[in-house]
This record gives structure tokens, sequence and C-alpha cells, in this order.
């Protein structure tokens, strides 16, 4: 009868917590002025943004008509790189046009 070898196992809880939240998205909005050109409003629209031609005159009078409006949502990357092209393009051209972003 041999004797018995006590059980020294432990038991270990392995349990990891994943990280399962959405990346926050910013909304790109562009504020009118008196000065930038209304073609080039379009353009940057179409651009910039990939507006299909109607929808980025939409845009465009919308932000002309009520003073701001939303070009996309994006997350922090992609939407700071669109607010700065936006503004590389307009002083290039001289225009004093703006562009922001705000979080969702
Ligand atoms: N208000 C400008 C004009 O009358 C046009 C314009 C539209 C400018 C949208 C900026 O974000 C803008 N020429």
């Amino acid at each position: 009868m041999g004797q018995s070898i006590p059980d020294t196992r432990i038991e270990i809880e392995s349990r990891e917590e994943i990280e399962v939240r959405e990346p926050p998205m910013y909304r790109v909005i562009l504020l009118n002025d008196d000065y930038t050109t209304m073609e080039f409003v379009v353009e940057v629209l179409v651009t910039v943004f990939h507006k299909p031609y109607d929808e980025a005159t939409r845009i465009m009078l919308n932000v002309h008509r009520n003073g701001s409006g939303i070009c996309g949502v994006y997350d922090f990357e992609v939407a700071e790189t669109k607010v700065a092209t936006v503004h590389k393009l307009a002083r290039e051209k001289g225009y004093p046009l703006k562009c922001t972003m705000e979080k969702e």
C-alpha cells in the first residue's frame, strides 16, 4: 500500500478581458466664409471627401446657407488628414476656407 502523494496542483484562473470598444469617430465639419468660391468647395468635397458631384453641391449649399455642415465621419487619423488637406489646398489658392473635426 503506497503513500498517497498530496495534490499540490493549483488552479490558475486565466481569464483575459478583451477590449471590444469601437474606436471613437470624428465628424469633419466645413465652415462657411465670404471669400472661398462655391466651385472650390465643391471641388474639395469631390476630391478630398469623395462625394459625387450632386451631393458635393448639396453639402456646399447647406454650408453656405447654414454656416457649417458635415463632410463625413472618420477615425481620428483620417479626419485629421482630411482637415489638413482641406487647409493646404485652400491656402494654396489663397482661400480662408476652414474645416474642423469633432468627436461623435
Ligand atoms: N459662402 C461662399 C460664397 O458665397 C461659398 C462657401 C460655401 C464658402 C461653403 C465656404 O464652406 C464653404 N462664395
